[in-house]
């Protein structure tokens, strides 16, 4: 394998070199084809055993070991078709196994779980294997983000440069299709390949220039069950129309997007759609018309509606250019103040995207109140796997801990409670197009994600945007043992670290969400007051005698975005969850948390500990030194050792900060630089 360190290494679960295997399968195609090639590696890899394929009943039914495919249609009383069509049901007894699905991705999805679970359940005697599973996805759509631009950088990219584009050129080679099998493997079926700042030659993608590449780009996605989309410039009837205005109500101009969809989908039949970044951080969009953003989204999904194709429609929208002095404005607010008054005015094909804090990936945020919000418009929550504010892939910082928790957070939009997961399932007000996006964290490292231990975020994601009720701990165990093998030493080490981890990474950097401490723009390293004068509207004013925004009814009004009781609970700072206090509260030093400690306590506290962590981790790591690959060893154990050092430097800066802002000291006279 031409890319290495990922969870598709097989390794060997056993020498024995035994007859061959049969596969029937009653179904055609390029998925089907990729399936089959997909169980060759496998099973060569875990048993050094060879596949042969039959399409004569017969000849599966008399061989002793076999594996048989068949479609099947939906699964009676489900009502939602998406998810029907990529179900699978697998049956293995003694030496035989039946993968039942819906559509190919199903038989797909059923091939990477047979050689899941004999990796996890480490059978070395397939012959011999009992085992039934029926999965159904949670999500109609689990989608990557990739912010590629096309002169090759990644905004946002800690992982080397793009492998889907150089010099304003489309890359397509080995790696288009290892990466389609790794994020298939997992359960993605659908990515944008370039950046949603969408700018200069990136308007362009939508032009006969690229359209051939494309083409090819998204016909090796679409043989492994995912759709391509792209990301669009607002203004390209402008841009490349030659319009003068960009204007949705405008008959020319969504005549210009109803002609170019048609271009598009005859050029790429297979494609998706469009995902959209209007209005936000200098892009643009509806405003500029004094449209609203229903105006917007619903011209672009007429045009591409009869293709089937989808508008997703970020709501990332936010004045960033706030002056520091005013202190109603507050950005929490702003997502839910543009969007909520629109819902039920977006077309069945449009879905908004949303991000799953209110301001932007920061490393604690409460769930955007959009989610217990909108009733009538399909939702997408976004997270984000570039570790952007959480360690940049040079700390490990494993996020799933942090997206179950928003995916089991209760809404409250209902009495009966009412889960993220729910909602974004599209169960809650049957709605057919919503699911999960992750901003990707892949990029052509020769290990994909810069850190080794950062894959697990994107296994991670993945697995859990196609099964929402599997825990952080099951799906890192998961990744553990595929990507290093049964070591139980190497098992119990990288579990300990990756669970640690994002909790670890809070510590010694933001204290009781308060957030943005960090060095502006690049955003990696501490810096207490790098926003804090700025334009960018997140601040956490601290001052010699408090810190905290206040966003209760007194304050900001944020918290009455949520219903009631969440907006009750969030509004007391007695009843508010402590690791938001400072979201939401403006609180004195000495106030006293549920632990018996002052807020200025449990940030030194918080801050040696967490530095403290970091350095076990890499006790943790050097302990597998003979377990590791060389290469993987040392390329871990050089970010380890970083993260430690780093992690005193946050420790020392924020200490110092607080200590000179408040001059209250340390309760165990701790070293504070002064
Ligand atoms: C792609 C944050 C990031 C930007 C990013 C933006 C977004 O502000 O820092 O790099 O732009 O989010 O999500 O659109």
């Amino acid at each position: 394998m031409e890319y290495t360190g990922y969870w598709l290494k097989y390794h060997r679960l056993s020498e024995e070199n035994k007859s061959e295997i049969i596969i029937f399968r009653e179904v055609k195609g390029e998925i089907i084809r990729n399936a089959v090639e997909e169980l060759r590696t496998g099973f060569l890899g875990l048993y050094g055993r060879k596949l042969r394929m039959v399409t004569d009943i017969g000849k599966y039914q008399k061989a002793r070991t076999g594996i048989c495919l068949k479609l099947e249609s939906g699964i009676p009383g489900n009502s939602f078709d998406y998810l029907n069509t990529e179900h699978y049901r697998m049956d293995i007894n003694e030496g035989k196994c039946v993968i039942t699905a819906g559509s190919d991705a199903g038989i797909l999805y059923g091939v990477f779980a047979l050689l899941r679970n004999l990796q996890l359940q480490s059978i070395s005697n397939y012959d011999q294997f009992t085992y039934s599973e029926e999965h159904i996805p949670s999500n109609p759509l689990r989608m990557l983000n990739h912010w590629d631009n096309l002169d090759g950088s990644i905004e946002r990219g800690y992982s080397g440069n793009s492998f889907f584009f150089r010099n304003n050129r489309i890359l397509i080679g080995n790696r288009t299709r290892e990466y389609a099998r790794m994020i298939a493997s997992v359960g993605i079926n659908a990515l944008t390949i370039n950046n949603v700042n969408v700018k200069e030659k990136a308007t362009y993608l939508i032009t006969d220039q690229y359209y051939e590449r494309l083409r090819q780009m998204s016909e090796i996605f679409s043989g492994y069950g995912i759709k391509l989309f792209l990301s669009i410039n607002f203004a390209a009837p402008i841009e490349l129309g030659g319009l003068n205005t960009a204007d949705p109500c405008d008959n020319e101009v969504s005549g210009w997007w109803k002609e170019k969809a048609r271009e598009i989908w005859t050029a790429l039949p297979k494609f998706g759609g469009f995902l959209v970044k209007a209005d936000s951080e200098g892009r643009p969009g509806p405003f500029t018309y004094g449209r609203t953003h229903a105006h917007g989204a619903n011209m672009l999904a007429e045009a591409a509606a009869p293709y089937g194709g989808i508008v997703i429609w970020r709501c990332f929208v936010y004045n960033c250019r706030q002056d520091w002095r005013d202190q109603k404005t507050d950005r929490a607010r702003a997502g839910y103040d543009h969007f909520m008054p629109l819902d039920g005015e977006f077309s069945e094909n449009v879905v908004l995207q949303i991000k799953n804090g209110p301001m932007d990936f920061q490393v604690r945020e409460p769930v955007s109140p959009l989610f217990g919000g909108l009733k009538k418009t399909n939702v997408i929550l976004e997270v984000q796997i570039a570790q952007e504010y959480t360690g940049q892939q040079r700390h490990v910082c494993y996020l799933m801990p942090w997206f179950r928790e928003i995916l089991q957070f209760d809404t409250c939009a209902r009495r009966e409670g009412l889960t993220v997961a729910d909602i974004i399932s599209g169960k809650a007000y049957h709605n057919n197009n919503c699911g999960m996006a992750a901003v990707a964290n892949t990029g052509n490292d020769p290990n994909w994600t810069g850190h080794d231990l950062a894959a697990a975020n994107l296994y991670g994601f993945g697995r859990l945007a196609a099964d929402t009720r599997l825990t952080a701990e099951a799906i890192a165990k998961e990744w553990i043992l595929m990507t290093f093998g049964d070591n139980r030493k190497t098992r119990e080490n990288v579990l300990q670290i990756l669970m640690m981890s994002w909790p670890t990474y809070e510590k010694y950097t933001s204290p009781l969400g308060i957030g943005w401490m960090v060095k502006p723009n690049h955003h990696y390293g501490p810096d207490v007051d790098g926003y804090e004068y700025d334009r960018w509207g997140t601040y956490h004013r601290a001052d010699h005698r408090a810190i905290g925004v206040d966003r209760t009814k007194e304050g900001t009004g944020y918290c009455l975005q949520y219903p009631e009781p969440l907006s009750f609970v969030y509004q007391d700072p007695g009843t508010c969850p402590e690791e938001l206090i400072l979201f939401f509260h403006r609180l004195p030093y000495d106030h006293l948390l549920s632990t018996g400690k002052t807020v200025i306590q449990h940030i030194y506290d918080t801050h040696f500990e967490g530095a403290e962590e970091a350095e076990l981790f890499v006790t943790l790591w050097n302990e597998l030194r003979d377990q590791i690959e060389e290469t993987v060893y040392q390329r871990v154990l050089e970010r380890l050792l970083l993260q430690k050092e780093h992690s005193k430097e946050w420790r020392d800066v924020i200490n110092s900060y607080f200590y000179r802002k408040t001059g209250i000291t340390d309760q165990y006279g701790r070293k504070i630089y002064e």
